[in-house]
């Protein structure tokens, strides 16, 4: 008998190491004094009257809680604001065996005194985010594309669905590259681990690649590099004046996840009858006439299969995600969020994780992403003007209804409610948001057409699209390989409009991240980019200044950014005939200005002679 308790005694402390207690390690001084710690243990279950001791000044257990799955306990903590850093030992009483005792040592850290300095900076109209799939940008260490010990192994290079050994090493190797083009912030698709068997979509089999499926929050994926590469990433980035965003997924956790693999309790998951699948409509959260159940349906369906949705209402749901927001924004310095699937979420919720993180990060930045089709529903889900009985308090969107009439300015013809009037009329429902500038604005992303193809690889087209993406008002976000003129429509699947870099990969046939390696007509578009990127790096008109807009007329649509320094101008020609501005019209914002300097080119002309022809388009810096 006392062979077996010794036994069982030294599996005990062999199973409950560091990688079972979330969150890893905390910090002392922070704003919130709370910290709720989970112990999990897969072959070892906590009596319902564990007793959890601790010996450490300014530490107090407030109370002990184990789950209906005996496998977890929950040890909340308050941290007294004068406790200083150093390693506390919890000793924990009660497993199933009444003689066993386990001792968990548990960290204090220092907090770093660099947040809202050099790192946890936040991201704002003046950066440049450049959006990468880091499993397809470039593949900077080979050694880590695939290991024996996790569920998935599959890393063809040649197979969409695959794994294709792009790293994080792949993106701090090409710093310089983006830093050159002018991007200033990195914002990559999931880089938690997923380590996710493979699942079956549309008949075919398919890693989770794409990141969306975490499996431990507290890990970056190994086949990225893990949190050791992270880290070098982050500081690499940050060494340069550069910015990280990471995504955040708080609606659903990775069918493989341990969460939901030893469920903690069947409240953890919102569950139905039979399998049920989200509407993917926003609408029912939005609107006063909505049935409750085409509210619970948008919200606690599950978005596919292997994605379980959880339940955020769920106190300890809630104190797990939101401590690892937190955690993650401490731990590594990232400087904003972008928040995926957001308006699946329990609402009331993902005001509390953004709180928190604004608490103990005042410049942290947040964006949702908000996939829907009008003003009104994308102001909805972030900070606006909108009187709602429910108020959301992200900052900004992923300004999906600017994104649409993008498309509309470039690809309709010019009507009374089309083209660059249906772009002028959205921009005009801006009275909406609380601060249109914290939105984020796009062209294309992971999930959608690559813009380059939609506007049917049309050059003029491409540089109108440019100059409005750099110039209007909000966080501009370009997708990877977009300054290379990457193209595809997702057909048949998206993982067209997720290829790799060309020259990510050792033996790639070209490397177009030198010029050497691009097109005449591809260099000309990075150049392009590159000149306006950092043109705008320094050009406060367009990264604080105010923004007016004048009615589209004959086609020709025009804004100007501007300050009590500067004024940018920006035309658009949509229509059919050549076109002279009416600078008396204008002359609001262009009063005491006699010139117009290209600001791609350089070249400087008199602002009488100005003509534009169709399909045209100019960024201009007045001067006088
Ligand atoms: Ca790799
Ligand atoms: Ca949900």
């Amino acid at each position: 008998m006392k062979n077996i308790a010794v036994i069982a005694f030294l599996l005990l402390q062999v199973s409950l190491c560091a990688q079972d207690i979330y969150p890893a390690h905390w910090w002392t001084g922070m704003k919130n004094p709370s910290l709720q710690i989970m112990v999990h243990s897969d072959s070892f279950s906590f009596k319902k009257n564990a007793e959890v001791m601790v010996k450490y000044p300014g530490v107090k257990i407030v109370k002990t809680e184990v789950a209906k799955n005996p496998h977890y306990l929950f040890i909340t903590i308050n941290i007294a604001p004068q406790t200083k850093p150093g390693k506390m030992v919890f000793t924990i009483h009660g497993f199933k065996n009444d003689w066993t005792i386990t001792h968990l040592q548990y960290q204090l850290k220092k907090r770093n005194a660099e947040n809202g300095i050099s790192r946890v900076q936040g991201v704002y109209a003046k950066d440049l985010v450049y959006l990468i799939k880091p499993d397809r940008f470039s593949n900077g260490d080979p050694s880590n594309d695939f290991y024996a010990d996790m569920r998935d192994q599959g890393h063809d290079h040649n197979n969409p669905f695959d794994r294709h050994g792009g790293d994080l090493q792949g993106v701090e190797n090409h710093l310089d590259y983006l830093h050159d083009l002018g991007v200033t912030a990195v914002w990559m698709t999931p880089v938690v681990e997923n380590d996710m068997a493979r699942t079956m979509e549309g008949g075919t089999s398919r890693a989770t690649y794409h990141g969306y499926a975490f499996t431990n929050q507290y890990q970056i994926d190994k086949r990225l590099g893990g949190n050791n590469a992270y880290h070098s990433l982050i500081s690499a980035a940050h060494k340069k004046g550069m910015k990280i965003i990471q995504d955040a997924v708080y609606n659903h956790l990775g069918k493989d996840h341990f969460l939901i693999r030893d469920l903690p309790d069947s409240s953890w998951l919102n569950r139905w009858p039979s399998y049920t699948n989200t509407s993917y409509k926003d609408q029912p959260l939005v609107d006063p006439y909505a049935s409750a159940i085409d509210y619970k349906t948008a919200l606690d369906g599950w978005f596919t299969p292997f994605l379980a949705d959880i339940n955020q209402r769920n106190p300890f749901v809630s104190n797990f995600l939101i401590q690892h927001a937190i955690w993650a924004t401490e731990e590594f310095g990232i400087d904003g969020w972008r928040v995926d699937t957001y308006f699946y979420s329990d609402p009331v919720f993902l005001n509390k994780v953004n709180e928190a993180l604004y608490r103990e990060f005042p410049k942290v930045t947040v964006f949702g992403e908000a996939w829907v089709q009008s003003v009104t529903n994308s102001a909805y889900f972030c900070e606006n003007n909108i009187a709602v009985p429910f108020k959301h308090n992200s900052q900004g969107v992923t300004d999906f209804p600017l994104y649409f009439a993008t498309n509309d300015l470039l690809n309709q013809n010019y009507g009374w409610n089309e083209g660059a009037n249906k772009f002028y009329q959205v921009l005009a429902q801006d009275v909406l948001y609380k601060n249109p500038m914290r939105n984020c604005i796009f062209l294309d992303n992971h999930d959608l057409d690559r813009f380059y193809s939609v506007i049917g690889e049309d050059f003029s087209k491409y540089k109108m699209a440019i100059n409005l993406l750099l110039t209007q008002r909000g966080i501009p976000q370009l997708y990877y390989g977009s300054e290379i003129l990457m193209k595809n429509f997702k057909n048949p699947t998206d993982a067209e409009v997720r290829r790799d870099f060309p020259g990510g990969w050792p033996g790639d046939a070209v490397n177009k991240f030198t010029a050497a390696g691009r097109t005449a007509q591809e260099n000309e578009a990075y150049v392009y980019i590159k000149a306006l990127a950092n043109f705008r790096k320094t050009a406060k008109a367009i990264g604080s200044g105010k923004l007016m807009q004048y009615l589209p007329k004959d086609g020709v649509y025009t804004y100007f950014r501007y300050d009590k320094n500067q004024t940018v101008m920006v035309i658009s020609h949509t229509g059919g005939q050549p076109f002279r501005p009416d600078w008396n019209y204008l002359s609001e914002r262009t009063n005491g200005f006699t010139r117009l300097r290209n600001v791609i080119t350089g070249d400087v002309i008199p602002i009488t002679g100005f003509e534009i022809k169709p399909k045209e388009s100019f960024v201009f810096e007045l001067l006088k």
